[in-house]
């Protein structure tokens, strides 16, 4: 009897064809022509989008990220967690430099979730994403587990503007640890996409640190999309969470790099031009309502 020497083969980690198609390298910079010709349909108006999600999911690192490529250098200016479990307390916009002016969109940085937060303070961080989304919140307001923010408050914006209110909304999340959220916080994240449904702000998805969590793609970003794990892991979180797949972007932020590379800007701005779309829609409805 002799021994059996066949092997079976290990299955490839890609899709035959990606599902999404981006157009890399300094050639063809489509997406990025884009973000960087986009302009809101009425004069002075800016597009408000808003970060929200677990903490240390990558929300100040994408800010950085789309700084980055549109400045053509690597910034660091929203500040980054480094080993502390939760980073940024006060609610930020971000305005990114274009010439002597700014791009006609914004971003905004607020506290993230954390995992192990009471029922009771998961309420009153819905409470401030809500505030948020609604343009009641001034920049510099720092964040309480233990109280929302209240009108009558210093940070409390009573006569919130168009410009002031959130046209949409980006839950961030770590691709990594995605899998393993717990219910209570998907749960927070399902109750602040409630609040968005009823002020008919669009949401829309980022998965961050893909280059951690998979090792295909850690070797060459262009396998995003040919990257079965990944697509894989998409689909469970739309499910769970319910946001449609066409609204989630793959992203590798600028984390520990100090050159851009056209690979991973291509990627960054892919998503960045779909959350310009959708939010340009929602403002171009909330105009039009108005007239
Ligand atoms: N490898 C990798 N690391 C990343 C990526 N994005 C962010 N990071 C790292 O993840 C850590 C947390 O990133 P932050 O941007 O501070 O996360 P945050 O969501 O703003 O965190 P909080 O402000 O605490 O809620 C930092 O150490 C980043 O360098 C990524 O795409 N890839
Ligand atoms: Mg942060």
């Amino acid at each position: 009897m002799g021994s059996s020497s066949s092997k079976t083969a290990t299955p490839s980690p890609f899709l035959e064809n990606p599902w999404r198609q981006i157009n890399y390298g300094r050639e063809n910079p489509t997406d990025q022509h884009f973000v960087e010709n986009y302009k809101p349909q009425v004069e002075e108006q800016h597009l408000r989008i808003l970060l929200h999600g677990p903490v240390g999911a990558g929300k100040s690192s994408f800010i950085n990220s789309v700084n980055s490529v549109l400045q053509k250098r690597v910034c660091c200016e929203a500040l980054v967690a480094n080993f502390c479990d939760c980073f940024t307390k006060k609610y930020a916009t971000y305005k990114i430099k274009k010439g002597n002016t700014f791009y006609p969109f914004v971003l905004n940085d607020m506290m993230g979730l954390k995992d192990t937060t009471s029922r009771r303070n998961r309420r009153i961080h819905v409470k401030d994403v809500k505030q948020a989304l609604k343009g009641h919140i001034k920049d510099g307001y720092t964040f309480n587990a233990e109280n929302k923010l209240s009108k009558g408050e210093r940070y409390y914006n009573r006569a919130p503007t168009e410009n002031d209110k959130v046209h949409v909304l980006v839950c961030v999340v770590d691709a990594n640890t995605v899998s393993l959220m717990s219910d209570s916080t998907v749960e927070a994240i399902q109750d602040v996409r409630d609040e968005a449904t009823e002020l008919e702000i669009p949401q829309v998805a980022i998965f961050t640190k893909i280059d951690e969590a998979f090792p295909e793609i850690n070797q060459d970003v262009k396998n995003v999309y040919k990257s079965k794990s990944l697509q894989e892991r998409i689909q469970q979180f739309s499910k769970r969470v319910g946001i449609p797949i066409n609204c989630i972007f793959p992203v590798k932020n600028y984390h520990s790099e100090t050159e851009l590379n056209p690979d991973i800007d291509a990627i960054i701005m892919n998503a960045m031009r779909r959350i310009i779309e959708i939010g340009n829609d929602s403002l171009n409805r909330k105009l039009r309502s108005q007239t």
